[in-house]
Order: structure tokens, then C-alpha cells, then sequence
């Protein structure tokens, strides 16, 4: 079995609407210019590195903005120009959370587990709801329909409906989901962390943020995985974390294979989830606890430290990549350099530049969805997806031809972005070669 990570590609209409309340970053770039050809060159070039890593790299197309059918279905009326520029002027933040380009964070797309750990010996995919937010809960049924399209086999592919789209049921996917194992080819152990229990009355929140997952989510996609739950372990996002900005897990946990890095406050009652997982993988986990002293949880939420990607090498040892701004910090970076001198098991540390997701609160891990499949479920893959080097350089002169280099708040209404868009995305979909199975619904 093989990691495949599958990269959320940024859309042309990517922009900075401020419309994530808690996700800090988001809301400190409300109304900052945004310059999409970089945000999408910068999203390729951190999956040209992971493919030359020898890590198996998968492309997901960007879904269909300005969404102008959601603003008909709000009562705005007239042709697409006049849609546009009804909801411009009448509610320009609407405009701006039907314009944004928050699928590139493929970490949210779904939840994915692996046919080896799956009851019916087959892998399972539920499309996040995202209902949370308003801009996002407009991805799941783009997200469902590429995902059935991609993975299409029904003898090796399960589909699950996105759960309910109310927030006893809120879902943020696999960002608030690790696969704990020996190695990808052997049995995981599945830890679902959620912020809330939204079923009982007498549980605590976070004081200022929401908290998007909820235990009731968590434990339905469980089921629906058929995972075996003996290797389910469940936990709680602590609410001092999410107030911080941890709005999703990934904001203060990764891991890869066996190894797990956790920031010290990140989990409710985090020794015993802890010792659950050792117990579970029979002593083979590797766990880095990440101290408050060493690192604080501002500067995890603010360089995004725990949002790199561990990826296993062809060597068998790891890589950790992290982005810039862990560089730019200089006592995270002495931490990092130190983190990676003292486990030899991370071979190498790399610095990409997402510098444009990053003004959104999304790191390098946001940006990309797990799938982890065996050789006869890779072999079943539709489409042109995967990234080799003359699909990058294909990708990189399609964004050149279609892309803008300045997007504001102002900029959303013009019918020209709607006409580029759609011309760029059309395009796309024939290099993907999913144009016959993935048509776009407008
Ligand atoms: O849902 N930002 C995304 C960032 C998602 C990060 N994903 C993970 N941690 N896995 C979010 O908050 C901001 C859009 C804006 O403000 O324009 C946004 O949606």
C-alpha cells in the first residue's frame, strides 16, 4: 500500500474574504489584494517537491467560482453580469464567500480510510459538509461528485453521503483525522479528534471560536468506515487550543506511519489518548510530545509548524516539510533543526512557500487529502491525475494563461473573472482527462 497525496489545485478566483471567524489568519487578510497566479504556482511547486521525493502526488481541480448558481438560489436574478453585480452591491460579503477558492484545502474535503482497515475490505470516502461556515458548505457536492468520479470503482471504492448538513453533524474531514499504523501496508489505528459534543446540553465549548467538529460526526464516519472499533480512539480538541486558533486538529498534530508529533496542549485529557495509542500499536509509537516552553501555541497558529506535511521516503526514513514561515521564526526554526537532529527517522527538512494559502490559514497539510491504496486500487484511478513532470510543467503554463495577478474584494463582480474562470476551468478538466466524467453543473 502507497500514500497518495491528492493537492486541492487553487482556483482562479482565490482571494482573501476574511470569512473564517477563528481561523486567525483568514480574518487578519480580510480585504488584503490576493494574487492567485502566485497562490496556484506556489500550491504546484510544493507538489513538484513531493513528487520528487518519490512521494505519489495527485492533483484535485479547483471547483467553480464565483458560484453564481448559489446566488440565484438566494434571489439574485438577471443573467450571470447582473447576479454578480445585484449581489455586489447589495451584499458584498456573500459575493465574497461565493467566490472563494477554500476547496484547495483538500484536507477538508473528506475523510478517507484505507480498504485494509475497513470491515468490507474496501476504501471509504465521506465528503466533508463543512457546515461551519457558509463559503465552505457550498464544496461538499462538487467534492462528492469529483471523488466518485476519481475513485470510481465500486469493487474497491465505498462513497457515503456527506453527513447531515446541520451542526450536531459539523465535519471538517480529514483534518481532524490521523491513521496511526506500522507502516501504510499494516493495520491503523484511527484517531478522530472533534472540538465539541453537540448532543449534550451540559458540555463545554471554547469561550470565543467555534468548534467545527463535532464527537457525533466523528463517530458516524467511524461507523460508516466500518472500522473496527477496538482501533477507534476518539478525542477531544482541548478549547484553550481552538481559542488560540487551532481550529482544526492539524493546526497542532501530525503524524506519518508510526510517528506522532503533538503539540502539548492540544487534546482534552491528552496522556490518556496518548496511552491508548501506545497501547494500541503494541509499543511501536514514536511520540514527540512539542512542549509549550519549546513551542507555544502562538507560534504553532501563527507558522503553522504542526500544518507540515510527514511524508515516508523511498529510503523508509522521512521527510518533514514544512513552510516558510517556520524559517522566518527563528526559535521554531532552531526547534525544528533540533527536532530533526534528534530522530533520525526524519531524513530530511524542507521548506516550501505557501505564503498564499498561509494568508488563509492554510499550510502545506491543508492543502492536501491522504489516500492511502494498494496497487490494484491505484491502477483503478480515473482520470490524468497524478503529477509527473510534464503535467506540472502543463499546469504551470495553464495558470500563466488564465490566471490574474491581483484579485480584491472589488474584482469579484467583474463578469470577465466569471468568463476566465470558467474558460480556464474547462480547460483544465481536458488536461485531467476528466472532462467525460467530472462535467462541471452550472
Ligand atoms: O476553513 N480558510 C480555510 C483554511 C482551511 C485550513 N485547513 C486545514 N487546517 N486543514 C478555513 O478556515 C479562509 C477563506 C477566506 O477568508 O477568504 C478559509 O476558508
Amino acid at each position: 500500500m502507497r500514500e497518495a497525496n491528492f493537492d486541492g489545485i487553487v482556483g482562479p478566483t482565490h482571494n482573501y474574504g476574511g470569512l473564517s471567524f477563528g481561523n486567525l489568519a483568514s480574518q487578519r487578510s480580510v480585504r488584503a489584494a490576493s494574487n492567485p497566479r502566485e497562490a496556484a504556482k506556489q500550491g504546484l511547486q510544493k507538489m513538484k517537491v513531493l513528487h520528487d521525493l518519490g512521494v505519489l502526488q495527485g492533483v484535485f481541480p479547483p471547483q467553480d467560482r464565483p458560484a453564481v448558481d448559489v446566488l440565484r438560489r438566494l434571489g439574485f436574478t438577471g443573467d450571470d453580469a447582473r447576479v454578480l453585480e445585484r449581489a455586489r452591491r447589495d451584499d458584498p460579503r456573500l459575493l465574497s464567500a461565493c467566490s472563494s477558492a477554500s476547496s484547495m484545502w483538500a484536507a477538508n474535503a473528506a475523510t478517507v480510510c484505507p480498504s485494509s482497515d475497513s470491515a468490507d475490505g474496501k476504501a471509504h470516502f465521506t465528503p466533508a459538509n463543512l457546515v461551519s461556515h457558509f463559503h465552505r458548505s457550498l464544496e461538499p457536492p462538487a467534492t462528492a461528485r469529483m471523488l466518485a468520479a476519481i475513485f470510481s470503482d465500486s469493487t474497491h471504492f465505498v462513497h457515503h453521503r456527506a453527513l447531515p448538513a446541520v451542526d450536531p453533524f459539523g465535519d471538517e474531514g480529514a483534518a481532524n483525522h490521523m491513521r496511526v499504523c506500522a507502516g501504510h501496508d499494516q493495520p491503523g489505528t484511527h484517531l478522530f479528534v472533534y472540538g465539541r459534543r453537540a448532543l449534550d446540553a451540559t458540555a463545554t465549548r471554547p469561550k470565543h471560536f467555534p468548534a467545527r467538529q463535532t464527537f457525533e460526526a466523528s463517530a458516524a464516519i467511524a461507523r460508516l468506515h466500518t472500522l473496527d472499533s477496538e482501533r477507534v480512539v476518539f478525542a477531544r480538541q482541548l478549547p484553550r487550543a481552538i481559542d488560540a486558533g487551532a481550529f482544526h486538529n492539524d493546526v497542532v498534530a501530525l503524524g506519518n506511519e508510526n510517528l506522532l508529533i503533538v503539540h502539548e496542549e492540544a487534546l482534552v485529557d491528552q496522556q490518556r489518548v496518548l496511552w491508548k495509542l501506545r497501547d494500541l500499536m503494541n509499543g511501536a509509537l514514536q511520540l514527540i510530545e512539542v512542549p509549550s516552553r519549546e513551542v507555544t501555541l502562538a507560534e504553532a497558529v501563527s507558522t503553522y509548524l504542526f500544518n507540515s506535511q510527514l511524508v515516508t521516503l523511498t529510503s523508509g526514513k522521512m521527510a518533514l516539510i514544512v513552510p516558510e514561515e517556520c524559517r522566518d521564526h527563528s526559535s521554531v526554526w532552531a526547534y525544528l533543526e533540533h527536532l530533526a537532529a534528534e530522530h533520525a527517522v526524519i531524513e530530511r527538512l524542507l521548506v516550501v512557500d505557501v505564503r498564499q494559502s498561509m494568508k488563509n490559514g492554510g499550510g502545506p497539510a491543508c492543502l492536501r487529502l491522504r489516500v492511502v491504496l494498494n496497487d490494484d486500487e491505484l491502477a483503478r484511478v480515473n482520470g490524468r491525475v497524478f503529477l509527473d513532470d510534464d503535467l506540472f510543467a502543463e499546469l504551470v503554463s495553464w495558470v500563466d494563461r488564465h490566471y490574474r495577478e491581483r484579485l480584491t474584494e472589488d474584482d469579484l463582480a467583474d463578469p470577465g473573472l466569471l468568463e476566465e474562470s470558467r474558460t480556464a476551468l474547462d480547460e483544465l478538466t481536458q488536461v485531467l482527462a476528466l472532462g467525460s466524467i467530472y462535467p462541471f453543473q452550472r
